[in-house]
């Protein structure tokens, strides 16, 4: 039998959600185990600059991702602009436009010039045959993303870089616990970024890290990343406090505990959409490559209007009139903002379509089966006559 056997149309306009469901539903460790965090915190009088919780954190994450060295940071953003400060690079960085602005923010921060390129379409990531032609004399380094939880092909990046002589960076900030045949992101390139904001899989309030299994490069992230000198200070450096608290280090240490289950519940709905939508005309789920994990953070699919009947836009509208918040995520494109598209537009034509077409539903730890069931037919419905005219009105 074929799990993906279209679903039969609901026959009435499906009922709306009373609150609003929306795209980010936080991750939150049982509110006890945080309080006893803290008190310990409180004893211990010890909040900030490298205490026994962030020394912890950096041990366990070492040995989540299976590398050397995993340096905590206050956050991703933080993370990118230390990485690429401490590569000591000078020049172009070659970054997908289909991300998060911080990425391209962060090259910025740390004194270089982005360089847009274009994804596969598939995977929505940067591929070697796509920037091999963008590396030219003044480029310094690749930051590739693995958006979605989906990495960039990881192997053969690394192949291209070290024959051309320009460094590899992951921004892997969705990235925490997929893998890549069979590999956990983590051990790629010269360094990977990971996130642990509140709308993350591992939900440290705010957070991130730094996973390299160069030592040098990670003496020099634990010196930069702080005015206070730990075991290893390498001298000359230039400083940053970024940091993370012992909070943060609590709440993501709690977050690891069920890290697996999140996971585990996050696939669980990732398929329960898949089995509700697969099959309605002009819906295409993201697929991952099968004997992969994804952490199935992000429920993301793409609108085909011509066989819909319906705009990407015209659909949101719909789902938001039921009070689901869904998003169009990453709109409309960083290269098309400013700062980056004063001097001229760089010409992605993929990025744009998928800025056009793609959603991002609600997903994460309060989201019910019966919450995605309900936005599922939901979808079904606007694939309806009924649906359709109800969305244009
Ligand atoms: N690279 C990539 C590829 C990234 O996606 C990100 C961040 C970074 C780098 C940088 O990482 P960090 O420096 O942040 O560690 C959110 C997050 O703020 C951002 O961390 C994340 N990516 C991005 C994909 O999502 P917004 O603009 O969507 O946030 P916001 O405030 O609209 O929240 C999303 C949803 O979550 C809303 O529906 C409300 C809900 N929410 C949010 C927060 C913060 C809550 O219910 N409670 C909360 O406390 O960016």
């Amino acid at each position: 039998s074929d799990e993906r056997t279209p679903p039969s149309p609901a026959p009435r306009p499906p009922e709306g959600f009373e609150t609003p469901l929306h795209v980010g539903q936080l991750n939150l460790p049982a509110a006890e185990a945080f309080r006893e965090a803290f008190d310990g915190i409180f004893d211990r009088r010890f909040f900030a600059n490298h205490g026994p919780l962030e020394q912890r954190l950096d041990r366990e994450l070492a040995s989540l991702f299976g590398v050397r060295n995993a340096v905590s940071v206050v956050n991703a953003t933080a993370a990118l602009m230390l990485v690429l400060r401490a590569l000591d690079l000078d020049g172009e960085v070659i970054v997908p436009s289909f991300t998060f602005p911080a990425t391209v923010q962060a090259v910025v921060w740390a004194g270089l010039r982005p360089v847009f390129c274009d994804i596969d379409p598939q995977t929505q990531t940067l591929t070697a045959a796509r920037v091999a032609p963008k590396i030219g004399p003044a480029t310094a380094a690749v930051l590739g993303v693995h958006i979605w939880g989906r990495g960039c092909d990881p192997l053969e990046l690394e192949a291209l870089t070290a024959s051309r002589g320009v460094k590899l960076v992951f921004d892997a900030a969705h990235a925490v616990g997929a893998t890549f045949r069979g590999r956990r992101f983590g051990g790629f390139g010269n360094a990977e970024v990971f996130s642990f904001h509140a709308t993350k899989i591992l939900n440290g309030a705010e957070g991130g890290c730094i996973t390299t299994d160069d030592d040098d490069l990670a003496a020099r992230l634990r010196t930069m990343r702080s005015f206070h000198d730990t075991d290893e200070r390498v001298p000359g450096l230039l400083r940053l406090n970024a940091k993370i608290s012992e909070a943060q280090a609590a709440m993501t240490l709690l977050g690891l505990r069920s890290l697996d289950s999140l996971i585990e519940q996050n696939r669980h709905r990732y398929e329960l959409y898949r089995s509700g939508i697969d099959g309605t005309p002009g819906i295409h789920f993201l697929d991952y490559a099968a004997g992969e994990t994804s952490n199935h953070q992000f429920i993301v699919l793409s609108v085909s209007p011509a066989e819909l009947g319906l705009s990407r836009d015209e659909l949101l509208d719909l789902l938001q009139a039921k009070n689901v918040l869904a998003r169009r995520y990453f709109f409309p494109g960083v290269h098309r903002t400013p700062p980056f598209c004063d001097e001229g537009m760089a010409e992605l034509p993929i990025t744009d379509h998928l800025c056009q077409t793609l959603v991002q539903l609600p997903s994460g730890q309060a989201v019910t089966d019966a919450d995605v069931k309900r936005v599922c037919a939901i979808i079904r419905w606007a694939a309806t006559p009924e649906g359709r005219m109800a969305a244009r009105a």
